[in-house]
């Protein structure tokens, strides 16, 4: 085999084709973990390098999670897809978790996987040679991600692999987005090919969707003719155009705005008509209450209906690129008109045939939300005081708040003080803060990477919790972070474990033998060094503030770390 096929040397494959499609569609990261199956992309990296070609930067990810998580944050910071290349069945099953958090977040992600050879005696360059190829031949493995991604197929020749790339892509930019998988044998890989000339301007993501007219009208009508009209988002804040029409609507319509488990920055948390936002608290949201006309956009769980729901006979309607909700078996929300379009271009829709209220009306409005913002200004403040004892999370973000600014990035991934990092870090700058959209734990550390190689000039904070930061796989994350120069702020809310599944138990079984039992197990008894898994694997700056009086400090030295030595800090904060 290795006299047949030789390296000829200099040579255009498949797998140049695709790194040329990358490069053509934009893509500036490959985040990497190489096998077996690579050797044709590793070889078209090497001769791209050798001759100056531009191309994707390779990002090496000793695991596929934080690879996934890393070309995530890396997109919702941008908008625009990376590439995460993994090894067979066994690097697309490593990806785990960061797949359902890509899918449910709708971020885009284009997935590259090779599959063993398919041919076993030197038929062709690429052929098997190992005997992990046998172990490796599984009978479905684009099967392994089918009910996650938007868009999967394999390249069976290199003839048309550019334009299957560019096919990918657009799957991934286009509403309602997400994750694409693409896989090629090694053999396919291998394979010399003509170069395709390709019009990037063919491949574009669908045009944003409109809805139609009648829609419109009876949506404006409701707002209009409503007593206390309310909008509930979770992820609009991911165009920031999108904020910008939300706020502008809020204003000329007096419509106040909560945010349900919100994954970006959907309104400016200083506006008046900002209501805050929910989570799982388990009591009946005041703002949904009293709402008789909710506008729902962009949200996959606007409210928990068992704990609080909009006031019976309110007026519900749905606008979302994918109203229907597909990979969800379970979903409705009781809305009588459902659309599906895009949130700038439908806020757009709005404006501009909403007649202006009365100015008494609006004036009267403006005048009951600003009262109840207030009233929420005036809670979150009264839980941010310092505590007499300890350490609180509020009080913690209220710090780390006044420490980073308004143009950090922070992604947060708190559990159990979603909530509390949602609501008192107070962002007003969309874009500023992200959490994963999905519910698999372990995409902050990865995340905060991608942001960083995103926007090198930004402060980048992670917020997680101590059960989440070991889930992230800390120590891949921070010797990333040094080999990659990609420094950036943890904090771990470091509360002895799960708290989650505490608070899951006693919401079902209150009164049971676990509610008092003296372990459930999900205590973490001699916890870990957090910070010190960060030292060994990425000489990262570490703080341990067990009370509110040392953490202004704590917030100065390691902002100074990252600053001024380039180097990433952990604060292990004991909450
Ligand atoms: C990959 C994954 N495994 C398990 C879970 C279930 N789970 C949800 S919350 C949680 C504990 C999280 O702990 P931590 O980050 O410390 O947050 P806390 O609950 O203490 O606020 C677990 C294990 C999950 N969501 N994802
Ligand atoms: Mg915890």
């Amino acid at each position: 085999m290795s006299a047949r096929y030789a390296d000829s040397g200099w040579m255009y494959t498949t797998s140049s084709a695709i790194l040329e499609a990358l490069s053509e569609a934009g893509v500036e990261f490959i985040f990497a973990n190489f096998g077996s199956d690579h050797p044709g992309l590793i070889e078209a990296i090497a001769q791209a390098r050798a001759t100056g070609k531009p191309g994707p930067r390779v990002v090496t990810c000793p695991t596929e999670m934080v690879a996934m998580s890393a070309a995530h944050g890396y997109a919702q910071t941008t908008g625009r897809a990376q590439a995460v290349l993994v090894h067979v069945d066994c690097g697309t099953q490593a990806l785990g978790g960061a797949v359902h958090n890509a899918a449910k977040g709708r971020v885009p992600v284009f997935i590259l996987a090779g599959l063993s050879p398919v041919t076993q005696d030197a038929e062709a360059r690429g052929s098997r040679n190992e005997f992990i190829q046998w172990m490796q031949d599984v009978p479905d493995q684009r099967g392994l991600v089918r009910g996650y991604v938007r868009y999967e197929n394999e390249i069976r020749h290199g003839a048309n692999a550019k334009q299957i790339v560019h096919r990918a892509l657009q799957f991934a930019h286009s509403a309602p987005r997400g994750p694409v998988y693409v896989t090629a044998a090694r053999e396919v890989l291998e394979q010399e090919v003509p170069r395709v000339p390709i019009d990037a301007r063919q491949w574009r993501p669908v045009a944003a969707a409109a809805m139609n007219a009648e829609s419109v009208e009876q949506i404006v009508q409701a707002l209009i003719d409503a007593e206390n009209p309310l909008v509930v988002t979770s992820y609009l804040g991911r165009s920031p155009a999108a904020v910008a029409e939300l706020a502008g609507m809020a204003e000329q319509l007096g419509v106040g705005v909560l945010e349900s488990v919100p994954s970006y920055v959907n309104f400016p948390a200083t506006h008046e008509c900002y209501l805050g936002v929910q989570w799982n608290e388990r009591r009946q949201n005041a703002a949904l209450a009293q709402a008789d006309v909710v506008l729902v956009i962009d949200s996959d769980v606007p409210w928990i209906g068992a704990v609080s729901r909009p006031r019976a006979g309110a007026r519900i309607f749905h606008i979302d690129a994918d109203p229907l909700k597909a990979q969800m078996t379970l979903w409705y929300i009781g809305a009588t008109t459902q659309c599906a379009a895009d949130a700038t271009v439908a806020l757009r829709q709005i404006r501009a045939a909403a007649s202006r209220l009365s100015t008494e009306r609006l004036a009267q409005r403006r005048a009951r939300l600003a009262a109840a913002h207030e009233l929420w200004e005036s809670e979150i403040e009264r839980h941010e005081q310092i505590p007499a004892t300890g350490l609180s999370a509020e009080y913690l973000v209220a710090r780390i708040r006044a420490a980073i600014g308004d143009d950090a990035i922070v992604v947060s991934e708190a559990v159990t003080n979603f909530h509390v990092v949602s609501q008192h870090l107070r962002r007003t700058r969309p874009g500023t803060l992200f959490s994963s959209g999905g519910g698999s734990l372990g995409y902050n550390g990865g995340a905060a990477l991608g942001v960083k190689l995103a926007r090198p000039d930004a402060l980048v904070v992670s917020i997680c919790g101590d059960g989440s930061y070991l889930f992230s796989q800390p120590s891949v994350v921070h010797w990333m972070a040094r080999r990659y120069e990609t420094p950036f702020l943890q904090v771990v809310l470091n509360n002895g474990g799960w708290r989650a599944p505490r608070q899951a138990v006693l919401s079902v079984h209150p009164d049971g033998i676990a509610a008092t039992a003296p372990s459930i197990d999900i205590d973490f008894p001699q916890p870990p060094d957090y910070g010190g898994i960060a030292a060994a694997a990425g000489g990262a700056h570490v703080e341990v503030v067990k009370t509110a009086a040392e953490v202004d400090t704590a917030l100065a030295r390691a902002l100074r770390a990252i600053r001024a030595e380039r180097r990433a800090a952990v604060i292990d904060a004991q909450v």
